[in-house]
């Protein structure tokens, strides 16, 4: 596969409603895509960086500014033909997995419609359906929050994660429970919200029988994590600590982390998710896969990848409705809970190009040197 360059496209999505977390509110996402142009079929990869860097480092416009500068400049020089080699020529650079997972992913779509093999396949899925999770920003009220959880089981969501915050946590978990029950699968993930000094308010959270707690401290704080760990019954998971499968072994091994979430963007790629994927199974460590409210096509991956077998637990992989009115693929549509894993060579879906044009702000393409 002979690879000519990179068309990057920046997309701007309206959300079907706000989305807040402990870090700030959404109500419409700019996505960088990053189309593989060459010899063979054009490969899809989806950045899931946001616009400004409250989840992580990383914001859409740095993501423009280092594949531009440096990224695709050496994937140039280096002359790659596969997606194994893109990891291997971005090593250099510190950081920007955002950015490298993009890259990363358009070459090995490309790729993969070129041996017409499925990234699901490639990746080693064990399953045909994944079970979905939905994530339910912090809302207003109580009541609102409930009539929004009420809605997302009417869907068929099998699993609900809560965005909590110092000031909403124990009360609307409290009243989730005893709404719909102890029946329903329930986690929060605080955002790095917390510190240590809240130890006490969160072990309250363990009389409501929650999957985990995902990364309520820190970033860098994986210590701290082990601390809360041995204080809290409910498992701790972390996100936005787990960089890669290197910094995952040692957070299962500190005992920081007794569940991972596993997001590709956040890790540099399909490739290294899947190696964290390998470590945690060998520590019997269970994993899901995590959510950047990507499009249609990241999604197709995500599913792919949650469709591993060490993915016990269901992901915040939902139906395309969860956040477009419109996706710019064919809409994820859930059924029974479930979707569907992609079978068709690569991600096995492409963008429609008519609405893909419709929200497009702003292309360039990137030649290969
Ligand atoms: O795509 O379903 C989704 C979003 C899931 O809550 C979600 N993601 O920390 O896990 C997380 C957040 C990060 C994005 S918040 C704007
Ligand atoms: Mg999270």
């Amino acid at each position: 596969m002979k690879l000519a360059g990179f068309e990057l496209r920046r997309v701007a999505m309206p959300l079907v409603a706000p989305f807040r977390t402990s870090f700030g509110t959404e109500t419409e996402r700019d996505i960088l895509l990053v189309k593989a142009v060459g010899d063979g079929p054009d490969g899809w990869g989806e950045c899931v960086a946001m616009s400004d860097p409250l989840y992580s480092s990383e914001y859409v416009a740095a993501a423009v500014d280092v594949m531009c500068r440096f990224l695709i400049p050496a994937l140039g020089q280096a002359g790659i033909g596969s997606a194994v080699a893109v990891g291997e020529a971005l090593e250099p650079f510190k950081g920007h997995r955002m950015s490298k997972a993009a890259l990363e992913m358009a070459v090995l779509d490309a790729e993969l419609r070129l041996e017409e093999r499925s990234l699901a396949r490639e990746l080693g899925s064990a399953a045909d359906r994944v079970p979905c999770g939905v994530s339910v920003g912090i809302h207003d009220s109580i009541p609102a929050l409930l009539d929004a959880v009420d809605g997302y089981l009417g869907q068929g969501y099998v699993r609900i994660k809560l965005k909590i915050e110092p000031g909403w946590d124990v009360e609307p978990v409290a009243a989730v429970r005893e709404r719909f029950g102890d029946g329903i699968l329930l986690q929060v993930d605080a955002n790095t919200a917390y510190t240590l000094a809240d130890t006490r308010q969160l072990a309250k959270l363990d009389a409501f029988d929650l999957l985990l707690i995902e990364q309520p401290l820190p970033e860098d704080d994986i210590l701290g994590h082990a601390e809360l760990a041995q204080r809290v019954s409910t498992p701790i998971c972390l996100d936005e600590s787990i960089t890669s499968a290197q910094v995952a072994a040692a957070a299962i091994t500190l005992g920081a982390t007794s569940v991972i979430n596993i997001k590709p963007g956040r890790v540099g790629g399909y490739l290294e998710a899947r190696k964290i994927h390998d470590v945690a199974r060998a520590h019997g460590v269970p994993v899901w896969c995590g959510g950047m409210l990507e499009t249609g096509l990241g999604r197709a991956a995500n599913i792919a990848l949650a469709s591993l077998p060490g993915f016990t637990l269901p992901g915040d992989v939902s139906a395309s409705s969860r956040f477009w009115a419109r996706d710019i693929t064919e809409p994820w549509v859930m059924a029974d809970g479930r979707l569907t894993v992609p079978q068709g060579p690569g991600l096995g879906v492409a963008p429609l190009p008519d609405v893909l044009d419709e929200v497009t702000t702003w292309t360039q393409f990137v030649p290969l040197a």
